[in-house]
């Protein structure tokens, strides 16, 4: 048996709660930069997450709310531009520091650091999403603290599909069972289980209601010690912390079930 020696983790959902306040605003003040009504509030925004990848994203909102769009010859080139100026103001909201991190994330990067253990990233969002993101919560430096960052449209099929995770594995030149990952909605964890990886959950206001079965454990969040996490689904204490020790617990009760 390998050992278990890296984690991975989404970035959208589950290092921070990015949809609501973060992504969504940005689509909107892109559409009004483009002089669209388009407004997408918390509630269509829950039902268009469906669909993982901002362009992704509006070509399906187009489909189903103005197909008439479709028609145009320039729609494609409207929705990469649409992209960019939603990417810049998102990476300008960061900027401000608008998004903190979720509970014990950070005390579990440091945590995982110290214990010599691999951190990668493997997420749908745009790559420099992920730099800003990184950087304005845990400070330029902590782009080197994961060996690889898989992001965007590095793969051409997105979560619920494999292939991102897959990559990430590929690049750091490990197998599955030797890598825990960290997802919030259940597009990720399908993702994460398709690439054969035991998957441990933290869930948020979008994506509670979800079906997670295969996740290993479903939590609030990671927790800490003086606001631990509650138990949603999985053989683990009902309030804690998720500490190092614990992910190889984790893991070990998937190698020996
Ligand atoms: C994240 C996404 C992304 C973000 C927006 O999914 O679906 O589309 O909402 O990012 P996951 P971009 O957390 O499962 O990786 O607009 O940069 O695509
Ligand atoms: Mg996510």
């Amino acid at each position: 048996m390998i050992p278990m020696n890296t984690l991975i983790f989404d970035v959208d959902g589950t290092l921070a709660d990015t949809e609501r306040d973060g992504h969504r605003p940005s689509f909107n003040l892109a559409f009004k930069e483009f002089g669209l009504d388009w407004e997408w509030d918390v509630p269509l925004y829950g039902e268009l997450l469906a669909v993982t990848g901002g362009k992704e994203r509006i070509r399906h909102y187009v489909a189903r709310h103005h197909p008439e769009q479709l028609l145009d010859a320039h729609f494609d080139e409207l929705v990469v531009q649409l992209h960019q100026s939603k990417t810049r103001h998102y990476m300008a909201l960061l900027e401000k520091g608008a998004i903190p991190l979720r509970p014990g994330v950070r005390r579990l990067l440091d945590e995982a650091r110290r214990a010599g253990l691999t951190l990668a990233i493997a997420t749908t969002t745009t790559p420099e999403n992920v730099s800003s993101l990184l950087s304005t919560t845990l400070g330029p430096e902590s782009l080197d603290w994961f060996k690889v960052i898989a992001a965007g449209d590095i793969v051409p099929a997105k979560k619920p599909a494999p292939d991102i995770y897959l990559w990430a594995l590929e690049a750091l030149g490990i197998s599955a069972p030797e890598a825990l990952a960290f997802e919030d909605s259940e597009n990720g964890l399908r993702s994460a289980r398709a690439a054969g990886l035991t998957t441990l959950v933290t869930i948020n206001e979008y994506t509670r209601g979800q079906d997670f079965s295969g996740a290993k454990a479903v939590l609030s969040d990671l927790g800490e010690p003086d606001q631990p996490y509650t138990l949603h689904q999985g053989q683990l204490s009902a309030a804690g912390w998720v500490t190092v020790d614990l992910c190889r617990h984790l893991m070990q009760q998937t190698q020996h079930p």
